[in-house]
């Protein structure tokens, strides 16, 4: 049956399920994004970190002379490293560019006398993420540890920096990048024991994915507060009926017996427009703004903020917590041949992205960001999917502000050995979906979650494996449909059967009869009609594409030119118009931007298939996408005035 979560009903519905499950869940409690509020203090650590990595053989050096409890620089050389940022690209040591296994990060700082003193504060310490496996001290006390890349983890720290009255607070953090067979995504190292042909001690990392394993600290580390009785996690579904929009929220709270809670709505001018007392409850908004995707609103991406506040007590303190939460009003849901936003037909005309640059590798940094979200508008793109892993809540922010709408993808990419079909990779699957639910349900830009790419699907294990990922989606948030990405084998493909939308990826021309442009028309019709006949689903071509080294012209064209790129996108689009008017949802290009990957024949200095280069500079299919995108949002009839000409722009 289509996924479509109608009416106010099931929307309720939807966020009992959600509070219901909290209770069963591995994890436990909220990942709030850190907010300064009147209540709330936010201390960013980017910067300058110290930087060591274990070179020892074992790379357990560190943790046998226990790095953790002295300073790094006491333990042998140190050097400089920025955070966030991957470390590889950093120095000019191609053993660090290439490491595999433990480094150290310390950071010190004072932190503020009235955190020390005043012990009704809470203090927390948050890693936006750190690829892969992270262990944290503080003064030498170990305070938590993770596993995963690209997702948020924090400890309360309030104990162990109140053991140091002058406030000093040595931050060491360990980070391993190693990919194993249960990790996601999967690798596996292998050792080469024969003497004759490798060294002593060699080793390589395999991965099953086209992407640079950037290791680090990738996002901010910072530490902030609350109150000892605070807001710990807030739930939103948004729906409307006529002009009327509804917010049903849940608001769950730590550290109070007893605690009041007043939630306020407010529109962007902070008007309050709605009001509600108690941790769960429906506001109603007259004459709602809806949150609209950019191009199809002349003012997208609008968002309410939502403020709750906490007041509790317990004996002669009183504790007031105020946290404000970005709010979009919109609903998503699919028909067999439709994906419709707020019960408007959407088409996706977007990209396929990775966190990725010059330098600083995955690591977040700001310019970039902006530079990006200024060449999807430039683009006319509508969309794009985190391929292959949940990216900066900062990003998503953005996708909210500016209408851009997400596919929001795990990092189990390369699930191609049967090995990681196993029970410890699937309690793991399991709980980064939570992980990433947690983070991301609130965000109105998020439209569908993707629980893998191109897993081989057609090994025997991978139907228990999928119904089990996707169920536990669905139940984790009935308000999304889910998917994963497919990549061609439709008659075998086990885990199809479970999503709601089905996403495909395929390269032909290139992967497949390479050189060969006049195969695109045939094949991907036939590869649509072979899909939605069997499933009755709605299609989001979710990769195509072709590599192209800018600068490089020939024609009539051959692979690897700026022209063979562009009739590959062309012939794929030939195809996209006939089809968009019966099932087809949605079209993302492979890549908006080229993108670093580890070394090998096919990938010359990574991978080409950007649309732009990786400094972000055009290439020549760049102007066909974008004349392309502009039309599509066009014809849908709702492209405001403003944004009409964009050539003009
Ligand atoms: C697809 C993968 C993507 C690759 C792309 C390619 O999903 O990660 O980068 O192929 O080969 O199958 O360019």
């Amino acid at each position: 049956a289509a996924f479509s979560p109608k009416g106010s009903w099931e929307v309720l519905r939807a966020l009992w399920l959600f509070a219901l499950l909290d209770a069963g869940l591995l994890l436990d409690g909220g990942m709030l994004y850190p907010r300064e509020s009147s209540s709330r203090e936010v201390k960013e650590l980017s910067g300058l970190w110290v930087f060591r990595a274990d070179r020892s053989p074992s790379r357990k050096q560190g943790f046998d002379e226990a790095w953790y409890k002295q300073r790094l620089e006491e333990t042998g050389p140190v050097i400089d490293m920025p955070v966030p940022a991957s470390y590889n690209d950093i120095t000019q040591d191609p053993a660090i560019r290439d490491f595999i296994g433990w480094v150290w990060y310390e950071r010190e700082l004072v932190v503020p006398t009235h955190w020390i003193r005043d012990d009704t504060i809470r203090v927390v310490l948050r890693v936006g993420s750190a690829h892969y496996n992270s262990i944290v001290w503080v003064n030498g006390v170990s305070v938590t540890q993770h596993e995963g890349g690209h997702l948020p983890f924090e400890a309360e720290v309030s104990d162990v920096i109140r053991k140091d009255p002058t406030g000093s607070c040595r931050i060491t953090t360990a980070v391993n990048n190693t990919l194993t067979l249960e990790t996601l995504p999967p690798g596996n190292i292998q050792y080469m024991n024969d003497r004759t042909r490798y060294p002593d001690g060699f080793f390589v990392q395999s991965i099953y994915f086209d992407f640079f394993n950037y290791a680090g600290i990738h996002r901010p580390v910072l530490l902030y507060t609350t109150p000892k009785a605070y807001v710990d996690d807030i739930t939103v579904v948004t729906n409307f009926s006529d002009n009327t929009g509804l917010v049903s929220y849940i608001v769950s709270v730590k550290g109070a017996v007893t605690a009041a809670l007043k939630v306020t709505l407010m529109d962007k001018q902070g008007h309050c427009v709605a009001s509600s007392n108690g941790p769960f409850g429906v506001l109603k908004v007259q004459d709602v703004k809806l949150w609209w995707p950019y191009l199809t609103h002349e003012n997208p991406g609008y968002l309410y903020s939502m403020e709750v506040r906490l007041s509790a007590a317990d004996g002669r303190t009183t504790y007031e917590d105020v946290y404000t939460l970005p709010v979009g009003i919109r609903t998503v849901n699919v028909t067999s041949t439709q994906f419709l936003i707020n019960n408007k037909p959407f088409y996706f005309h977007g990209v396929n992205k990775h966190e990725d640059s010059d330098i600083r590798g995955k690591g977040l940094d700001w310019p970039l960001i902006v530079k990006d979200f200024n060449l999807l508008k430039w683009l006319g793109a509508n969309s794009f999917r985190t391929s292959h892993y949940p990216y900066a809540e900062e990003i998503l922010q953005m996708c909210d502000r500016h209408g851009i709408v997400v596919i929001d993808e795990s990092p189990a990419v390369g699930i191609k050995d049967i090995r990681s079909f196993g029970n410890a990779s699937l309690s793991h699957h399991l709980i980064v979906m939570e992980e990433l639910v947690r983070r991301d349900k609130n965000h109105a830009s998020v439209v569908m979650w993707s629980v893998a790419n191109e897993p081989a699907s057609e090994m025997p294990p991978a139907d228990y494996y999928f119904k089990t990922v996707i169920k536990h989606t669905k139940d984790l948030d009935p308000t999304r449909p889910v998917t994963f990405i497919s990549s061609s084998n439709f008659a075998r493909d086990k885990g199809v059967p479970y999503v709601d939308v089905i996403c495909i990826n395929n390269y032909f021309s290139w992967y497949h009869d390479p050189g060969h442009l006049e195969v695109i028309l045939i094949q991907l019709n036939t590869e649509y009609e072979n899909w939605h006949g069997k499933y009755k689903k709605p299609i989001i071509q979710s990769e195509y594409g072709a590599d192209a080294v800018p600068g490089v012209h020939v024609d009539p064209p051959v692979m690897f030119t700026e022209e063979y790129q562009k009739i590959v996108l062309q012939n794929y689009h030939k195809v996209f118009d006939q089809k968009r008017a019966q099932y087809l949802i949605g079209e993302l290009i492979w890549n908006f931007a080229d993108f670093m990957t580890t070394q090998g024949v096919t990938r010359v200095v990574g991978n080409k298939k950007g649309i732009f280069t990786r400094q972000r500079q055009p290439k020549a299919a760049a102007f066909v996408l974008k004349e392309r995108y502009w039309r599509l949002a066009n014809e849908t009839g709702r492209l405001p005035l403003w944004t009409k000409y964009p050539c003009s722009l």
